[in-house]
This record gives C-alpha cells, structure tokens and sequence, in this order.
C-alpha cells in the first residue's frame, strides 16, 4: 500500500527535486533513526522511508518514520520499494563495520559489495539520488595518516574497507558512465547516544561514555591508550549528510569527500569524561582491532568538503562529553 501523500516532481532541467523521499537501507544501525528524524523535521512526515531485515530499531521507531523489510541485495525487492514509495533520494547505510566483518569475511563480501552494486543499479534505473556514505576504513596502513588527502593511497587490509574502496571507485564509474548523482562522504568514527554502534574498530569511543555513567564508572578498552583516531559527534554527522546529499550537484568538484571533526585517543577521553565524572576508570586489553585502528588515519584533510558545500562540524572534545554524559544520565533517570 502506498503510505506517503505528498507529491514528488522531478525538474529535469536542474536535477532537483522539490520534494525529496528518501529511503534509507540498515536503517537500523547507529545512524538510521537520527537521519531519519532529522530528514522528517525537515521534508515532513511522509519524507522517510526506513528499511532492514531486523525488527525496526527504537531509534527507528522513534523517528516516526515508515518502515519496510529490505533485504538490500535483492534488487527486486528494492526497486519495489522505490517504485511504491516514488523515493527521489537513497542513502544507503547496510554493510557490515570492520570488526564485525573480520569476524564473517564472506557475509561481509556479499552484503558489502552486493548491496553496493544494487542500491548503484536501482539508483541508475528510477534515476534517484544515492548516497553511499564510506569511512575512514577506505585507508590503509600505506596511506598517509596525519591529514590523509581526498585522494591518496587506498590499500585497505580489512573486508570492510575493501568494500568501502569498491562502492567509492563503483559509485564514481556509475556517475561518469551513466549520469547517476552518486554521493559519498568518508565518516570517521561516529559517537551518539540514540543508538549504539556494532561491529566498529572505532566503538571505544561510544562504550566508554556508557561505561562512565554505569555505578561502577569503569571501562576496559581494546586499544591502547595513545591510540588517536577520527571521531564525529552524531550531529555533526547528520548535518554534514544532509548537506551534501541536497548540495547543488554544479558545485560538487569530486563525489568522493572526506570528512573530519576531531581526532583523540582514549585517553584524551578518559580526561574529558574525568571533568564531569572524576572517578571513572579506565584500563586497556587491546585486542584485533588494535590492528585495524593503526591502519587507519589520525586526521583527515577536508578542504573539498568546506570548499564545495560549506561543510564545517561545530562539535569539540568538551562540547560532545558533555552532551553525551548529559543525554545518557537524562536517558537513565
Ligand atoms: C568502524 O569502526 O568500522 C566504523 C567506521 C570507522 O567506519 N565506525
């Protein structure tokens, strides 16, 4: 049945869209309810259109999004829904993270690199927008580390990264050989409160928040202390995918952006998150993702980004434990 009542046109002349509906794929994973909620309070209720193979997630359920079953490797299934739901725009978040995909390096492999190809496919077929966000995982440990450039050497060493190198380098062949509007940004590690991430090298960052306003305060992190990493507060990541998936297409100089925040370690953490807990504690066992983690950049340079569509985070180090701690202990009481 068709849920959404508003009108979608297309202007074929300047490829935009006067109203974007947007599905989304693994909508259930750490950032589908956000950008779900923030794409509803902008484009109405009807905008959104959530999708996974898992029950819908709370953050899911509490974007007051619509939901649907989709298995994204099943390109029929998929194209029904865009057809149905006439969606304009795709983001297209389903994979498996790096942890997790080490783990199941086959299902990773079919999902990763298949749902690439069909999110590309149905995108190119009803001509919708698609975003397919990478990450920093797209680097390797060849790959210059400090202000890693948009590009450089990409040799990847873990199945997820190798599949984010292939939806970029798939992506930009779809663009320029057939005309789809394929977008994508390289997030780092995100942090965020609504929902948990799974299966990521960059986790730390969000356990460590939940650990601090358990009783006991105490967390055990799987990388050294000195390990500095690309972090994003969850705002600034949704702001930043919003911009660029509606930024006028004559302005994109490239279709592959890095995009970068911050950079810290966990113990640059445990002393933000110290300021508002003094007693947490914090202690180290790292294990395989310790690996990942020293593969990957310290910091990104994002010049294109700031240059092409005005890209800026706002969040510090300060700012983000704040508003972390503040939402999880809100969320508790
Ligand atoms: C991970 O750690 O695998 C993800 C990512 C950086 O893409 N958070």
């Amino acid at each position: 049945m068709l849920r959404f009542s508003s009108l979608f046109v297309r202007n074929a002349s300047s490829n935009s869209f006067s109203m974007p509906r947007i599905l989304i794929t693994g909508a259930n994973g750490q950032l589908g309810g956000e950008l779900a909620e923030a794409l509803r309070g902008r484009f109405g209720p009807d905008a959104v259109l959530c999708t996974d193979i898992r029950v819908p997630a709370p953050s899911v359920q509490s974007s007051g999004a619509y939901f649907r079953y989709l298995d994204c490797t099943n390109k029929d299934d998929f194209a029904r829904l865009v057809v149905e739901h006439r969606i304009t725009h795709i983001v297209h978040y389903a994979a498996l993270l790096s942890a997790i995909g080490e783990r199941n390096p086959k299902e990773a492999l079919h999902l990763n690199m298949r749902g690439t190809e069909v999110a590309l496919e149905v995108a190119q077929n009803y001509g919708s927008v698609i975003m397919i966000p990478s990450s920093i995982a797209a680097f390797g440990p060849t790959t210059p580390r400090m202000n890693t450039p948009n590009i450089t050497i990409q040799r990847p060493n873990t199945i997820y990264g190798v599949s984010k190198v292939y939806a970029e380098l798939l992506g930009e062949y779809y663009h320029k050989r057939f005309g789809v509007d394929f977008r994508c940004v390289r997030y780092p590690g995100i942090i965020s409160w609504k929902s948990a991430p799974g299966g990521g090298t960059t986790d730390w960052s969000n356990h460590a928040f939940f650990a601090a306003c358990e009783p006991q305060s105490a967390y055990t992190c799987f990388v050294r202390p000195d390990t500095k990493m690309p972090l994003m507060y969850v705002p600034d990541c949704i702001k930043g995918t919003i911009d660029l998936m509606l930024a006028d297409e004559k302005k994109l100089s490239c279709r592959t952006y890095n995009l970068n925040a911050l950079s810290f370690s966990p113990d640059d953490l445990a002393r933000a998150i110290r300021r508002h807990v003094p007693h947490f504690k914090i202690d180290y066992a790292p294990d395989m993702r310790q690996a990942i983690a020293d593969s990957w950049p310290v910091s990104l340079d994002d010049a294109d980004a700031r240059r092409d569509w005005g890209w800026q985070p706002q969040y510090s180090l300060e700012a983000l434990t704040a508003d972390m701690l503040q939402n999880i202990m809100a969320q508790r009481a």
